[in-house]
């Protein structure tokens, strides 16, 4: 008699994992998994080509999702995911790039890197895992940590005013700016596909738990507790004006889609300057490398 054995269903998710790094660091109920979850499914979603598609962290535990995914990634400096980015992304503007760090690596210290990002509207995909503390080191209070909330620098409560990273990188200049939790698992998956379509500065801010160092802390429960807490504080309020959207320790959370506005990315605005600046002198070396290997026409359309 023959058995036969029925194989489970493969899980999407797995062929975009370095499965033989396994088992990863983050801590039972940590919110960045979820993040990677949605990531690969907006890919999947967006049928982005895996060749054209670099992703680059800083250091964290959320800099860590570079060293776990089946993809072009590089795990870079602690603040420094913007600068490597960029210089990937004009090097080779083919490219699809994102940053995908925590928000103390992009804010804290690459806090300057990220508003010139943002003010020279360079095309990157940032997505900033937003748990409101340096996780990794212990716990440390944030530029992002709210209001009151106790940390291991600041056991009695913090009380230095934290930055509100929408409304801070909509007046830097970026072009789509989103908040989403890890609750909000489908809307995530959602914007981080619609960004592979926009040119220009993208945003995602994820609000995400860290457990071990935050929750238990704030005596705010495990990482299911953080779910329900997200469910029932969590507004949607898609076009909010980002300066009410500020967070603090125990009030509602305003998610969305904040901005979704056009203008000339880095890119375009160096080629159109050299070419005004030095008329038929100027080789932009896509265009020249698009002559040469693709006489059919460049489908980026990076030449026009
Ligand atoms: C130049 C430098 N400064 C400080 C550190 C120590 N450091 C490593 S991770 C980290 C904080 C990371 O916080 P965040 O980006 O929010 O990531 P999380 O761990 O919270 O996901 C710090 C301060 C470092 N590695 N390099
Ligand atoms: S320390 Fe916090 S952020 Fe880091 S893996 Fe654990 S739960 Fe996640
Ligand atoms: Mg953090």
């Amino acid at each position: 008699m023959s058995v036969t054995t029925i194989a489970p269903p493969a899980n999407p998710v797995e062929r975009f994992l370095r499965t033989d790094r396994m088992p990863h660091i983050w801590c039972p109920g940590c919110g960045i998994g979820t993040t990677v979850n949605c990531f690969t499914r907006a890919l999947i979603d967006a049928k982005i080509d895996l060749d054209h598609l670099a992703i680059v962290s800083g250091i964290g535990c959320s800099g860590r999702v570079a060293g776990y995914v089946r993809l072009d990634s590089f795990h870079t400096t602690h603040g420094r995911a913007i600068p490597f980015a960029t210089g990937l992304k004009l090097a080779n503007p083919k490219l699809q790039v994102v940053v995908y760090s925590g928000d103390g690596d992009l804010a804290a210290i690459g806090g300057n890197h990220l508003i010139h990002a943002a003010r020279r509207n360079v095309d990157l995909k940032v997505i900033c895992v937003n748990n409101l503390i340096y996780a990794m080191t212990g716990g440390q209070t944030a530029p992002t940590t709210p209001g009151q909330v106790v940390t291991s620098t600041n056991p009695y409560g913090t009380f230095d005013t934290s930055f509100n990273l929408p409304h801070l990188v909509e007046a830097a200049g970026a072009v789509y700016v989103a908040r989403w939790t890890t609750y909000h698992v489908r809307q995530l998956s959602r914007a981080i596909a619609e960004i592979f379509q926009k040119p220009g500065f993208s945003f995602i801010e994820i609000i995400s738990p860290c457990p071990t160092l935050y929750q238990r802390r704030n005596k705010m429960g495990d990482g299911l507790d953080t779910m329900k807490y997200y469910k029932e504080k969590s507004k949607v309020k898609n076009g909010a004006p980002t300066s009410e959207v500020g967070l603090d320790k125990q009030g509602e959370i305003i998610v969305g889609k904040f901005v979704d506005r056009a203008r000339p990315d880095y890119r375009e605005l160096m080629v159109n300057q050299m070419h005004e600046s030095l008329g038929s002198r100027f080789i932009d070396p896509v265009a020249a490398e698009c002559e040469e290997g693709e006489p059919q026409g460049c489908e980026e359309g990076l030449c026009s």
